[in-house]
């Protein structure tokens, strides 16, 4: 399998933590691609039309979005699944893994507003409304991490990448002032060995 990744991406470090933990990564080669949403990358709009990372070329044909890759490497292998079988713990694991990814589009969108589009076409309204969705999720998380301690599942996975990415891009952020319990909860997995090989840079 090949990967499009690069390495400062909080949506591939999620598949990268994702093949780490489940013993595959030894199955993936990566493929770094810059990517723009201004400047499509050739070589990646061949396999994914949105032209975005991550993007896993497979016997299948090339899957993308992280949340499909994830699942798609989780039935690859026999240990304990990231994704719960079909019930109320499915549903948890895959609600805080769109409310962490939502926090991440959010946290990159506003990324490319302030660091690509040009100086006077830049609308600070928006990038404030962006915000918004960035610490009126990390409060959603804040209120609900108690119950996270015993797994690392989906979505514990996605709200580690959210906090590594903050940490990455917006450190004057200080998303741990006034959560103390994500901060608890993130010192206990951030040694873990895969969130270290894949810090972002
Ligand atoms: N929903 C997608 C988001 C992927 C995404 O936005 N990736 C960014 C890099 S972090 C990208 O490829 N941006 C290039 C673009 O927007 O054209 C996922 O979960 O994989």
């Amino acid at each position: 399998m090949k990967l499009w990744f690069n390495l400062a991406s909080p949506f591939a470090r999620k598949v990268r933590i994702v093949a780490l933990e489940t013993g595959l990564a030894d199955r993936i080669e990566e493929v770094s691609a810059m990517v723009s949403p201004v400047k499509p990358v050739e070589g990646l709009a061949r396999e994914n039309p949105l032209v975005k990372i991550p993007a896993l070329t497979t016997d299948l044909g090339t899957l993308y979005d992280s949340a499909v890759i994830c699942e798609y490497l989780d039935s690859l292998h026999g240990g304990t699944p990231l994704f719960p079988p079909p019930g109320k713990d499915r549903w948890q694991a895959l609600r805080l893994q769109a409310l962490g990814d939502g926090i991440l589009e959010a946290a990159v969108l506003t990324r490319y507003e302030t660091f690509i589009r040009p100086q006077p076409l830049r609308w600070n309204d928006w990038i404030t409304g962006q915000f918004i969705k960035v610490r009126g999720g990390l409060d959603a998380m804040e209120k609900e991490c108690g119950g996270w301690a015993t797994r690392f599942g989906i979505g514990e996975i996605t709200a580690a990448c959210v906090l590594g990415y903050l940490d990455f891009r917006y450190p004057d952020e200080g998303w741990r002032k006034s959560r103390p319990g994500l901060e608890r909860w993130y010192a206990k997995i951030v040694d873990r060995p895969s969130m270290k090989a894949t810090q972002p840079q």
